[in-house]
């Protein structure tokens, strides 16, 4: 008999990637989505074309993290062997804005969903989506699973939550529940407002003449910047361990955002000119003498984390995980992606 998942966050980028991972190695995907007014299925569509058909390649039912009857009737329908916990407020500046909802979803949704799966006695295998923003302000010049946690948002403070209570729930229950702490990692279907994603569209759009300026907050903060279908082959590994444990999944390189930035503008053979200081520093394109990136306060954050670089040896020894694409290769692929969308080939 196939064995049963179901992904929490089938519809974000991750959601998406692990769900063709699992079809191609013959799951029953499930996943929970949430109404929305506007469809917000397009990652996954490629994937639902059949669904309600016996063929359907996932199964989609309608949940939220807000909402633990709906998870309790999904675990109840489903009977799942694992749990992929991808679902969240995942925006950390969003969860400035918002930090009481980021906590409500982002760790109270991980008790719901736990919770669900104690109550139901179901045997299932849980994974949890930590994120290297538990480090947030580290001084450790690499942060593995024995870094001390710091987060700098009520995101990092969420997602801190959400962790140890999985920890918790498996010292208390026996449970098999355990975290992924993954490093930032991008790819073409990246949300449209994290930084790399925002910087390859912008530019493809600027190339097509739809954009002016891309306008851009903290150049200089370092993130260990990976590819995200990679980093979904991780978490299926950690939950195939006979022993429950938690694994970060990470590059072990580092790269400022202004790194990624004007790599992404070599790539395009664009040839730059940095003008002014500070808040007033811009680049302008030699070729029209247009300014084609300035900052824009509006994209700082009140704390920020200005290093991560993570140290995935343990994945490496014990999962034979191992992150492959480089920063250049990942910069190329989405700039090839989104020049794509604009009729432009590199
Ligand atoms: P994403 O693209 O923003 O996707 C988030 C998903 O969560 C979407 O499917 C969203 O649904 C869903 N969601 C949001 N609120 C929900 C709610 N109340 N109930 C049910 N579903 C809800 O995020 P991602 O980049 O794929 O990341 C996946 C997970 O890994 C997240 O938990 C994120 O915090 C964590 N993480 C990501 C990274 C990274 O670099 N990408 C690194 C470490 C950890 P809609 O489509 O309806 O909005
Ligand atoms: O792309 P970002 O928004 O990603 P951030 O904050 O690192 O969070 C992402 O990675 C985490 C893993 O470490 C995940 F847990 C989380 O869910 C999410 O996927 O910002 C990256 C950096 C920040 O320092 C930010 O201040 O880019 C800086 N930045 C500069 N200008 C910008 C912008 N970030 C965004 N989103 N937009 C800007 O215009």
């Amino acid at each position: 008999m196939k064995k049963r998942a179901i992904i929490t966050g089938i519809t974000g980028q991750d959601g998406s990637y692990l769900a063709e991972l699992l079809i191609q190695k013959d799951y029953e995907v499930h996943g929970v989505v949430r109404r929305a007014s506007t469809f917000n299925r397009g990652r996954i569509d490629h994937l639902c074309s059949d669904v309600g058909h016996p063929d359907a390649a996932i199964y989609l039912h309608y949940g939220d993290l807000g909402d633990s009857n709906s998870l309790l009737r999904i675990l109840s329908d489903v009977k799942p062997d694992e749990i992929y916990n991808l679902a969240a407020q995942s925006h950390v500046g969003v969860s400035f804005d918002m930090p009481e909802y980021t906590g409500d979803i982002t760790a109270l949704g991980t008790t719901r969903l736990l919770e669900a799966l104690r109550t139901s006695k179901l045997p299932a295998k849980f994974y949890q989506a930590s994120s290297s923003e538990l480090y947030g302000k580290t001084t450790s010049p690499m942060q593995n699973e024995e870094t001390p946690f710091y987060p700098r948002s009520p995101y990092g403070c969420a997602k801190a939550y959400a962790y140890y209570l999985t920890r918790n729930y498996r010292e208390s229950y026996g449970m098999y529940a355990v975290n992924g702490i993954l490093f930032n990692h991008e790819s073409p279907r990246r949300g449209e407002n994290f930084v790399t994603r925002k910087i390859t569209l912008s530019l493809a759009n600027i190339l097509a003449g739809k954009q002016e300026c891309l306008y851009l907050g903290n150049l200089e903060a370092k993130r260990d910047w990976g590819y995200a279908p990679e980093f979904v082959e991780g978490m299926w590994k950690i939950m195939q361990q006979p022993e429950p444990e938690d694994y970060v999944l990470a590059t072990g390189r580092t790269a400022s955002v202004r790194d990624f930035l004007e790599l992404c503008m070599k790539h395009l053979h664009i040839r730059y000119e940095r003008k002014g200081s500070g808040k007033d520093e811009t680049y302008t394109d030699t070729k029209t003498g247009r300014t084609i990136v300035a900052l824009d306060p509006l994209y700082h954050r009140p704390a920020e984390v200005d290093f991560l670089l993570g140290d995935a040896s343990k994945a490496k020894r014990k999962l034979g995980w191992e992150a492959k694409t480089t920063i250049e290769e990942l910069a190329r692929i989405m700039l090839e992606a989104d020049c794509r969308e604009q009729g432009i080939s590199l």
